[in-house]
């Protein structure tokens, strides 16, 4: 389902708001992930060594801000084009980490909460359900993406 010029702009808000405060956001992205989905811990290898969650880890921030910038990114593609388009090396490239990470289908709707708390928090008072519904739309097809990818690629 495509995607108004309100629903885009409602989400390249709140991303430019979250960019502010990369290091915090990310964080809090991460953190709510672990909260929600504790089991999820032993997949991260930003975990390995250790149980508390590192407070400045370079790869945990910028796969963190990955995630943001390409949900932000289906939203424009879905007002644009009325689809959500990957390119066939980037798709590959993510169904095979999160097949390998031993990623399930549930796992995207912990991800979802986290991310939609998230933009929550750095809202604030900007914050609106029909922000929150623009996010998860995005997500929500990024996300199908991903998972037809890994169904492929298993
Ligand atoms: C890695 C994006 C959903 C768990 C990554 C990477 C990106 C990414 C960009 C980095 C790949 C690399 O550079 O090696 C996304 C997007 C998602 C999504 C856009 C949804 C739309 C999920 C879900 C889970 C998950 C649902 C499960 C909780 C992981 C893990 C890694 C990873 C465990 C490897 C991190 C590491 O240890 O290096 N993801 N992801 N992802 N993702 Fe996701
Ligand atoms: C990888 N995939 C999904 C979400 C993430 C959040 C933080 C760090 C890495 C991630």
């Amino acid at each position: 389902m495509g995607f108004t010029e309100k629903q885009e702009a409602l989400v390249k808000e709140s991303w430019e708001v979250m960019k502010q405060n990369i290091p915090e956001f990310s964080l809090r992205f991460f953190s709510l992930i672990l909260e929600i989905a504790p089991a999820a811990k032993p997949m991260f290898s930003f975990l390995k060594d250790t149980d508390e969650i590192p407070q400045n880890n370079p790869k945990l921030k910028a796969h963190a801000v990955k995630v943001f910038k390409m949900t932000c990114e289906s939203a424009i593609q879905l007002r644009e084009k009325g689809e959500v388009v990957l390119s066939e090396s980037t798709l590959q490239w993510l169904g095979s980490v999160h097949l390998q990470k031993g990623v399930i289908d549930p796992h995207f709707e912990v991800v979802k909460e986290a991310l939609l708390r998230t933009v929550k928090e750095a809202m604030g008072e900007k914050w609106s359900e029909e922000m929150n519904g623009a996010w998860g739309d995005a997500y929500d097809q990024l996300a199908n993406a991903i998972k037809d990818e890994m169904k492929a690629e298993a």
